[in-house]
């Protein structure tokens, strides 16, 4: 039985980078990556001060890390004063002052606004002078509770400028959710819209955000974006429109000399517990990683145009959607829609309007439009694209093919860049045209990363061909400083598990080649009898089979086994009609036959959809539950995308009989 998730040895897996793509101006080969890889690893002051000098300080930094791991306590960039807003803005407004900075794509297809760089400095400007009116000053944070609209953007970008923190909450949550992080912040200020459009539907950002805020002295005012001509509630003394405001004030607005540890920003991230943790961002280190990450990593060059799918609620939006192009002096594309809204074509009409030459997505945005099949994508030209990318969660080999082979016409490397909000930027990544790709692999490590595999009892795991738990055995300068006023809970959660290693949640394996591959979260990890086995190896497995849209795998009490196998599976339109004993055969041969006999399933419930975060993460622990037959406790259900599929879950399981006292 093979245990790497890639369905081929590896040397007939490595997609090798062709020679039709077109190479990577900054680092030229394999050779030359592995050169300043190591480099970074063994004076890692010389190569960030290096780095460093891609922004624009007022002041530059005396010291390049500082750090007392006994205190969980890192400094980057120490002595140097710089302002995000002025490096993503005004040095561009300066150089190229009518460069699209930003492209905003309407919810509308074939809706367009082109925002340049002089346009944008002059927006950020008045959004400033408008939150200084409203009292908002160094230090201070600001909630935004915005669907994709430019405003997003502009006050994201004036906070920066006067130093104020900004803390932006994904349009999508509820009332309770916003008030839970406006609280936990203590933002003074709050800037929302009237209503959101998203595909088919319209978010009443205002009215959640009035429900969220209700009785809340902390809040000095509310400021709302005019998306649409739809009338709200609009309280006197509190709320004010954004729009008026801005005619009211200058577009000139001076940037605030900030400290590199100054906090920059604060974004909210579930972790095994149910309570968020606001993760704090700080300002040189962010964004000389940032600016890194998005060079190297998407081989930025002047005349991209980078479309990055992510909502700007998570980090990918914070860090490959803002910063890091903007930081590049790249062209960005805001994406306000869906990619199945008004059909599966969406994202490659956005692509052909806008030639866009980088593609950043989900897996699970992938998987949505393999279901509905190739014609879509093969109606569109794509002939801008370049590069295409994928991050947030294991992408299945099969997916990464279709990725490669449809989309790119085999053209534009695949890069699947592993990291997470608390990592600030990527941090396991092939280099596009430089690193040879497996399908379904993070790769090597990106400068001045060390990852290191630890068993659970701490030690480390040295060689290759090895699985263990993913920690990172040094800072680097994305990092997060802390989770914002719970510093010890900081410590608890990342530094804790094993004590000097930043410890990642992640299972991970490095196979013989030294390449890792994420295995999902550790608590995604089946041990079936005795064997370790991915829950995202069998997922795959499952995906391969022509008739699998989804599969989600989670573990189960097992009498013999310890863990049995159980997974929840979509099939595409066209199979709907199969019968269900036969299909469930078929894939329970699939895995078999795929991974080996211990990996086949123990059960497996065909559904129509899978509970999914609105972030696209399946939750697995509710699944855990659902087939551990421990209904009566499902955890926290509001996190849902799409609350009827947890009915269908739970009138399609069978309980698993277990005697009851
Ligand atoms: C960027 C982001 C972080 C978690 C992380 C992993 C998973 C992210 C990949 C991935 C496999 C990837 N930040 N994850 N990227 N797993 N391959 N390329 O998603 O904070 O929201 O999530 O997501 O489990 O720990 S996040």
């Amino acid at each position: 039985m093979r245990s790497a998730p890639g369905p081929m040895a590896p040397s007939q897996d490595l997609f090798a980078p062709k020679d039709s793509i077109r190479r990577t101006a900054h680092i030229q080969s394999l050779e030359e990556y592995q050169r300043l890889y190591r480099q970074s690893i063994e004076q890692p002051e010389e190569f960030w001060a290096e780095q460093a000098k891609a922004l624009t300080w007022f002041h530059p930094p005396h010291t390049i890390l500082d750090a007392d791991p006994n205190q969980v306590d890192f400094s980057w960039f120490n002595g140097g004063r710089l302002n995000a807003s002025f490096n993503c803005v005004d040095r561009h407004a300066k150089t190229r002052p009518g460069k699209p900075a930003i492209i905003w794509a309407k919810n509308e297809p074939g809706e367009y606004e082109v925002i340049t760089f002089r346009d944008l400095q002059h927006h950020v400007g008045r959004v400033a002078n408008v939150l200084k009116a409203h009292g908002v000053r160094k230090g201070d944070r600001v909630c935004i509770y915005l669907p994709m609209v430019p405003e997003l953007a502009y006050t994201m970008l004036a906070c920066a400028r006067l130093g104020a923190v900004h803390s932006v909450v994904f349009a999508g949550f509820s009332a309770e959710s916003l008030r839970e992080r406006i609280l936990d912040s203590g933002a003074k200020v709050l800037v929302t819209a009237n209503e959101g459009p998203r595909g088919p539907k319209r978010i009443p950002t205002k009215a959640i955000a009035d429900e969220a805020v209700e009785g809340l002295s902390q809040l000095e005012a509310v400021l709302v974006v005019r998306r649409t001509a739809t009338e709200v509630n609009m309280q006197p003394g509190r709320d004010f429109w954004l729009d008026a405001e801005m005619a009211r004030h200058r577009g000139t607005c001076p940037a605030e000399w900030m400290d590199s540890e100054d906090p920059l920003f604060i974004l909210y991230a579930s972790g095994s517990t149910g309570k968020p943790k606001g993760v704090l961002h700080t300002t040189g280190g962010y964004l000389v990683y940032a600016a890194t990450t998005h060079r190297y990593v998407f081989d930025a060059q002047p005349d991209d145009v980078h479309f990055c799918t992510a909502d700007m609620g998570w980090i990918t939006g914070h860090t490959y959607l803002l910063y890091g192009p903007l930081l590049n002096g790249t062209t960005t594309v805001l994406f306000e829609s869906i990619p199945t809204y008004p059909d599966a074509g969406r994202l490659w009409r956005v692509v052909d309007d806008l030639k866009a030459t980088i593609l950043y997505t989900a897996p699970t945005a992938l998987r949505a439009l393999i279901r509905e099949g190739d014609t879509w994508v093969l109606k569109s030209s794509r002939q801008s694209l370049r590069l295409l990318a994928t991050a947030g969660e294991p992408i299945n080999p099969e997916v990464w093919r279709w990725f490669h082979d449809v989309v790119g016409e085999g053209r534009c490397p695949v890069v699947d860049t592993w990291w997470q909000t608390e990592t600030g930027g990527v941090l396991i990544t092939p280099l596009p045209g430089v690193t040879p790709c497996k399908p379904g692999s993070a790769t090597l490590p990106f400068f001045g990363v060390e990852p290191l595999l630890v068993d659970d009892e701490g030690r480390v795991i040295q060689g290759n061909g090895v699985s263990g738990n993913l920690c990172l055995a040094r800072t680097w300068p994305g990092q997060a400083r802390t989770l914002y006023g719970h510093h010890q809970r900081f410590v608890e959660t990342y530094y804790s598990r094993f004590p000097r290693l930043y410890f990642t949640g992640d299972g991970c394996r490095r196979d013989e080649d030294g390449y890792y591959w994420i295995t999902g979260r550790v608590d995604d990890v089946l041990n079936v009898s005795g064997h370790r086995l991915g829950t995202a190896e069998v997922e795959s497995a499952l995906v391969a089979h022509e008739a699998v849209a989804e599969a989600a795998v989670v573990g189960f009490p097992h009498d013999i086994k310890g863990t049995g196998v159980c997974a929840f599976v979509t099939v595409k339109p066209e199979w709907q009609e199969a019968s269900t004993e036969q299909m469930v055969g078929a894939l329970k041969e699939q895995v078999r036959h795929a991974i080996g006999p211990i990996a086949t399933p123990d059960r497996i419930v065909i559904v129509s959809g899978l509970p999914k975060t609105r972030s696209g993460k399946i939750l697995r622990r509710m699944l855990r539950k659902i087939a551990s037959g421990e209904l009566d406790n499902l955890g926290d259900t509001t996190t849902l995308a799409d609350p009827s599929v947890l009915d269908e879950l739970l009138a399609r399981q069978q309980p698993v009989a277990r005697p009851r006292s």
